[in-house]
C-alpha cells in the first residue's frame, strides 16, 4: 500500500563522490551492528553509497519478506565483485552468481543429485552417523589424556568428509596433507572473499586490501587446483549407469547436452562448460564445509556458557532415546528441545547476517521507497533476529522461545526470523545442514559434556564478522557421561 504522499526515496546517509558514505560508516562495530545502528537515525531502511554503488540497507521482517518473496523475481540478481569474481569466475557458481538461465539450471541439478541421497545403502542419514561416530571416537582419546581441546580441526574434518562423501564419493583421514591443505586454503578466502562489496570500504579494514587480494588469489588457486583434481578423477572413470555424487550428476547433464548438440542446445550454452560445474561444486563444497562448522562451533560455545540448556537436552536425550542406541532421525519428533535449541543458536548468531546481497533487476519498490534497476539490496538478518519489538531480550540465549507453553512442541514465534532465506535465493543446503546439526549435536551430546577447562575462560560469544559469523577460538574439555566412558561402539 502507497502512503498519502506517494512513491518516496529512502532516506539516504550522507555521501561524498569517491568515497560514497564512508565518512558516515566509521565505527568500531561489525557491518550488520551498525546497520542495525543506524536505524536509530535514518529508519529501519534507508539507502547509502558504496563507492559508485547504491545500496539499500533493510531491518525489517515485512520488507525483507517483500523483497526475497512477494518481489522474489525483481530481486534474484547478485552484485559483480572483484573477489567474488576471483572466487567464481566471474559468476558462473550459483551463490555469487547473477539471476539467469545457467544458475537455475545448475540449482536444479544439484537440488536432485541432494533429494538422490535420501534413499539407499549411501543415504545421507548413515554417511552423517558414520562421521559423527568418528568424532566421539576422536572426543573420547582426548577425554581419556585429559586434553583441553581445541574442537574446530575434528568438526571440521567431519562436516568435510559428509559434503565430500556426496560432491566426491570420498573422505578424509586425520592428518590428510590434503586436508590440512583444505583447512587452511578455507580459511584464507572465509577471511578475505566478499569484503569489497561491503567491507573494503571500511576504514580498518582497508589497510591491506592489496594483501587480501593476494592471499585469496592464491587460496582460490589452491582450492582450483584440488577440484580440478577430483574432476579429472571422476572424467577419467564416469559411467553413464552409477551416479555416485553431485559431480557424476552434473558430467551426466553434460554429457546428455552434448548429445542433444543437434537440438542446437550444447553443453556451453546451458552453462554446463566445465568452469560451471568446477565452480558449482565449489560452492556446494565451501557452503557445506563453512557453515555447519561454524553453526556446530557456536551451538558447544553456548552450551558451555548455559549448562543447564546442555543438561536439559541431556536429560530429553536419555528419556526419548536412552544409551542403548545412537539417536537417529527419526528421534527428530521427539526431541523438540535439541531442535528449539538448534533453531535459537541460527537465531542469536546467524551464520549469514547480511545474507548475500541481492540486486534489482528492473524498476521498482519497496514499501513506498522506489528502487532503481542494479540498486544493492542488503538485508540485515541480524536487525531481523534482534529485533526488540520481535524478540524478548534478543541478546539472551533461551531456546524455550521456540516452544509452545507446554514445553512439547516447537513453534516459531515470530515472522522476523529467516536464517536460510527465502524465495527464489534460499539456501540450497537447508534440508541437508539441519539433518547434520540433529545428528552432530544429538551423538555428542549423548556421549559427552562440555565445559571450559581449567585455567581457560569462557568462549567469547562476539563473533568475527566475515562472509560467514564464525566465534573466535576456544578450548574445551569433553567429558564423556556416565556410562560412556569407555566409548561404546555404536552403530548408526
Ligand atoms: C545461500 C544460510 C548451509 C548451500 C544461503 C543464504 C543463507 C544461507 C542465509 C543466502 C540467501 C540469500 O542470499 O538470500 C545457511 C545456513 C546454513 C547453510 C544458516 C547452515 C546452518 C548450507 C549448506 C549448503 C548450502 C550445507 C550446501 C549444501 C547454499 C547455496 C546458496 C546458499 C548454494 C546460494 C543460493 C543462491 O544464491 O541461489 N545459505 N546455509 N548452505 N546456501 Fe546455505
Ligand atoms: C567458504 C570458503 C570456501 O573455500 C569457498 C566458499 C564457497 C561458497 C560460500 C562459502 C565459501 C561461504 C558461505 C556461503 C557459500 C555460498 C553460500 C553460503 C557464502 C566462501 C552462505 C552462508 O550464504
Amino acid at each position: 500500500k502507497m502512503s498519502a504522499r506517494g512513491p518516496q526515496e529512502p532516506p539516504h546517509l550522507p555521501a561524498l563522490p569517491l568515497i560514497g558514505s564512508l565518512l558516515s560508516l566509521r565505527s568500531p562495530h561489525p557491518p550488520h551492528v551498525l546497520f542495525k545502528e543506524l536505524q536509530k537515525k535514518y529508519g529501519q531502511t534507508y539507502s547509502l553509497m558504496m563507492g559508485s554503488h547504491c545500496v539499500i540497507v533493510i531491518n525489517q521482517h515485512a520488507h525483507a519478506k517483500e523483497i526475497l518473496l512477494k518481489k522474489g523475481k525483481l530481486f534474484a540478481g547478485r552484485p559483480r565483485t572483484v573477489t567474488t569474481d576471483v572466487l567464481t569466475r566471474d559468476g558462473k557458481d550459483i551463490a555469487f552468481g547473477d539471476y539467469s538461465a545457467t544458475w537455475r539450471f545448475h540449482r536444479k541439478i544439484v537440488h536432485g543429485a541432494l533429494c538422490m541421497f535420501g534413499e539407499g545403502s549411501a543415504s545421507i542419514e548413515k554417511i552423517i552417523c558414520a562421521e559423527a561416530q568418528s568424532l566421539c571416537s576422536v572426543l573420547s582419546e582426548a577425554a581419556a589424556a585429559g586434553l583441553a581441546l581445541d574442537l574446530s580441526p575434528e568438526l571440521t574434518r567431519a562436516v568435510t568428509n559428509v559434503i565430500c562423501s556426496l560432491c566426491f564419493n570420498s573422505s578424509y583421514h586425520r592428518g590428510d596433507p590434503e586436508f590440512e591443505a583444505m583447512l587452511r586454503y578455507s580459511q584464507g578466502i572465509v577471511d578475505t572473499v566478499a569484503k569489497d562489496s561491503l567491507v573494503d570500504i571500511f576504514p580498518w579494514l582497508q589497510m591491506f586490501p592489496n594483501a587480501d587480494l593476494r592471499l585469496l588469489k592464491q587460496c582460490v588457486s589452491i582450492r582450483d587446483e584440488l577440484l580440478q583434481k577430483k574432476y579429472d578423477e571422476h572424467k577419467a572413470d564416469y559411467s553413464d549407469h552409477v551416479q555416485r555424487d553431485l559431480l557424476d550428476a552434473l558430467l551426466r547433464a553434460k554429457r546428455s547436452a552434448e548429445n542433444n548438440n543437434t537440438a542446437g542446445i550444447n553443453a556451453e550454452s546451458v552453462g554446463l562448460s566445465d568452469d560451471h560445474i568446477l565452480m558449482t561444486v565449489g560452492d556446494i563444497f565451501g557452503a557445506g564445509v563453512e557453515t555447519t562448522t561454524t553453526v556446530l562451533k557456536w551451538a558447544i560455545a553456548y552450551f558451555i556458557h548455559y549448562p543447564q540448556v546442555q543438561r536439559r537436552i541431556q536429560e530429553e536425550l536419555d528419556s526419548k532415546v536412552g544409551e542403548d542406541r545412537s539417536p537417529q532421525l527419526s528421534d527428530r519428533g521427539s526431541l523438540p528441545y535439541l531442535e528449539a535449541t538448534i533453531r535459537e543458536v541460527l537465531r542469536i548468531r546467524p551464520v549469514a547476517p547480511l545474507l548475500i546481497p541481492h540486486v534489482a533487476l528492473s524498476d521498482t519498490s519497496i514499501g513506498d521507497f522506489t528502487v532503481r534497476k542494479g540498486t544493492r539490496v542488503i538485508i540485515n538478518l541480524w536487525s531481523l533476529h534482534h529485533d526488540e519489538k520481535e524478540w524478548k531480550y534478543p541478546e539472551l540465549f533461551d531456546p524455550g522461545r521456540f516452544l509452545n507453553s507446554e514445553g512439547t512442541g516447537l513453534i516459531i514465534p515470530s515472522s522476523s526470523y529467516l536464517p536460510f532465506g527465502a524465495g527464489l535465493r534460499v539456501c540450497l543446503g537447508e534440508a541437508l545442514a539441519k539433518m547434520e546439526l540433529f545428528l552432530f549435536l544429538s551423538r555428542i551430546l549423548q556421549r559427552f559434556t562440555f565445559s571450559v577447562p581449567a585455567g581457560h575462560s569462557l568462549p567469547s560469544l562476539e563473533g568475527k564478522f566475515g562472509v560467514v559469523l564464525q566465534p573466535a577460538k576456544y578450548k574445551v574439555n569433553a567429558m564423556p557421561r556416565p556410562g560412556w566412558e569407555g566409548n561404546k561402539w555404536q552403530a548408526c
